[in-house]
Formats: C-alpha cells, sequence, structure tokens
C-alpha cells in the first residue's frame, strides 16, 4: 500500500504541472491517477510516517453521525477542520480581535502574528466547546459530508439518508450497480466551509466481499491523502462488519493530484524510507449496525510506523 502512495508521490515529483492554486502557495499537480488496494492485505495506515488513527476514526465517526459541527471533533481532541470554522468566524461581523486576513499564510511567515493567531484560536476553540450559541453559530461547517451522506435535503422539504440506503441495497441487493453515496451537492456548495474533496464513492460485492471505490477531486497528497485512504478503508470495513461481508478492495481514483511547494522537503524525506508492514483493524463484534460505533469499538493493532514529520496545512 505504502509503495503505491510513495509511487504516487514520486510520478508528481517527476511529471508534475506547476500551477498556481486557490491557496496562494503553489503545486505540482497530475490530473487522473487510480490506486488499489487489496484491504486483505492489512490495514492501509502509512507506514512511512506517523499518521493518527485516532484522527481518522474520530472523523469518519462524526461524519457518520450526520454531525457538521466541530464541537464533537474538538471534544475529542481533534483539529483537523479548525481552521475552516476558525476563518467562518473571523470573516463574520462578530470577530472583534486583530485582523486574521490570510493567516494560513502569514503564520508560516511572521512569528509575532502567529503568537497573535495562536492565542485567538484558543479562543475561538473554547468558545466553541463552552458556548451552545457560539458553537451553533461558528462550530457549524455548513452542508459538510455529515450532511450531505445522512441528510441529503430535497426539494420537497424530505431528507435522503444515502450511508442507510446504501447498506440495505448491499443487503438485500448486493448487485445493484447503483450503490452510491455523493457528497457533491451543486445547490449547497455556496454554504460549505470547503466543498467536498472526497466527492462521490460505489460500493461493488463480489464472491463474498465488499469493494469501495471513490471519486476524490483534489488530492493534496502529503497531507490529505493518507489520511483519505485510511477513512474510506475504514469506512469499507465498517460497512462490510455490518453486512456480513469480507473486505475487498479500496479503489482511489483522483482528479487534480497535488504536492503543494512548502510539503517538498516532506516528501522527499519520506520518499527515502522503506515501507513497513501494515497494521490489522479489529472492530467490536459485539457491535452490528455502524451508526452504533464509539470511538472505543475501533482499534488499530501492529502499527509500527516511522517518525512524524510536519508540514504546514494550505487553508
Ligand atoms: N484536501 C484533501 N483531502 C481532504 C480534504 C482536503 O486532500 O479530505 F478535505 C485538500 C485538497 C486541496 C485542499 O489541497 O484540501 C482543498 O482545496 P480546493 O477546494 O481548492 O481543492
Amino acid at each position: 500500500m505504502t509503495q503505491q502512495y510513495l509511487d504516487l508521490a514520486q510520478k508528481v515529483l517527476d511529471e508534475g504541472i506547476v500551477k498556481d492554486d486557490r491557496t496562494g502557495t503553489g503545486t505540482q499537480s497530475i490530473f487522473g491517477h487510480q490506486m488499489r488496494f487489496n484491504l486483505q492485505e492489512g490495514f492501509p495506515l502509512l507506514t512511512t510516517k506517523t499518521t493518527s488513527f485516532h484522527l481518522i476514526k474520530s472523523e469518519l465517526l462524526w461524519f457518520l453521525h450526520g454531525d457538521t459541527n466541530i464541537r464533537y471533533l474538538l471534544e475529542h481532541d481533534n483539529h483537523i477542520w479548525d481552521e475552516w470554522a476558525f476563518k467562518n468566524y473571523i470573516e463574520s461581523d462578530d470577530y472583534r480581535g486583530p485582523d486574521m486576513t490570510d493567516f494560513g499564510l502569514r503564520v508560516l511567515e511572521d512569528e509575532v502574528f502567529k503568537e497573535e493567531y495562536k492565542k485567538e484560536m484558543k479562543d475561538f476553540q473554547n468558545k466553541v466547546l463552552e458556548d451552545d450559541d457560539f458553537a451553533e453559530k461558528y462550530g457549524s461547517l455548513g452542508d459538510v459530508y455529515g450532511a450531505q451522506w445522512r441528510h441529503w435535503q430535497t426539494r420537497r422539504g424530505e431528507t435522503i439518508d444515502q450511508i442507510s440506503n446504501v447498506i440495505d441495497l448491499i443487503k438485500n441487493n448486493p448487485d445493484s450497480r447503483r450503490m452510491i453515496v455523493s457528497a457533491w451537492n451543486p445547490e449547497d456548495i455556496p454554504s460549505m466551509a470547503l466543498p467536498p474533496c472526497h466527492t462521490l464513492f460505489q460500493f461493488y460485492v463480489s464472491e463474498g466481499r465488499l469493494s469501495c471505490q471513490l471519486y476524490q477531486r483534489s488530492a493534496d497528497i502529503f497531507l490529505g491523502v493518507p489520511f483519505n485512504i485510511a477513512s474510506y478503508a475504514l469506512l469499507t470495513h465498517l460497512i462490510a462488519h455490518e453486512t456480513g461481508l469480507e473486505v475487498g478492495d479500496f479503489i482511489h481514483t483522483l482528479g487534480d493530484a497535488h504536492l503543494y511547494s512548502n510539503h517538498l522537503d516532506q516528501i522527499n524525506t519520506q520518499l527515502e524510507r522503506e515501507p513497513g508492514k501494515l497494521p490489522a483493524l479489529v472492530l467490536n463484534k459485539e457491535k452490528n449496525s455502524i451508526f452504533d460505533f464509539d470511538m472505543e469499538d475501533i482499534e488499530i493493532e501492529n502499527y509500527n510506523p516511522q517518525g512524524r514529520i510536519k508540514a504546514p496545512i494550505a487553508v
């Protein structure tokens, strides 16, 4: 698994076109790439750098609960969505602190600003955790994944639970070619903190195995992709568990696959490392419905990765 990931990184280094991007950071990018991970060979959590399974698990459970407010994530010490919510807050009329425009780039260049930012962010997190009204207003990320997966709004005012529907199909009509969940809802894009990167996924059942293919429109190879692979592998395991199937393949199809210009040293460090043995996933056998799973029901065993590699996130 790790080798396929490293091959992608090498390909983008070798063939990627230098491109500007929304964040102003600059990227090297290719368009269209596919990886295939046989989930029987181990759980695809990157071994050439330490990747936090805790963050992957809490984010996926958050999606599956249909939650779109960062409060649950903060309660689980998960900060991967903080910047997006913070951005909404500092652009609002309620924000009275120092100017935080372009904080993502400025923290990298300005030490004084970085301290100011850290303080404002800490205050923001505390308010989301402690103040219900504030959390409702500024902890919310709009109709991001959880909303589209579990309660897609129809024009008639009804809601569609795409995850439950797909589980029903896998159980009752496993040869169906319509087992799709879409997070891309054009009507809701303007109200989302970040338009879905993992856009659409499909399931496939054959010989008692459940496979999943994801189309990801935009892929930050160093920071995002290792999370995305593990997250969809976990989702496939959870749904296979509930539907009584074995796991098959996770197929990861990428649109704009890019390396940010400030991740190049980091990816080169990783390319010098040897991939290790993949860990194993252990699910609580006493629980059946994936909606009943909590943090302690999902564990990873024998994960012995190489050291952490830090890199700035492009916001
Ligand atoms: N990104 C990922 N995976 C994710 C996620 C974001 O790679 O799960 F939420 C990256 C891709 C891109 C940026 O670098 O975040 C989103 O920016 P844009 O919307 O301009 O594509």
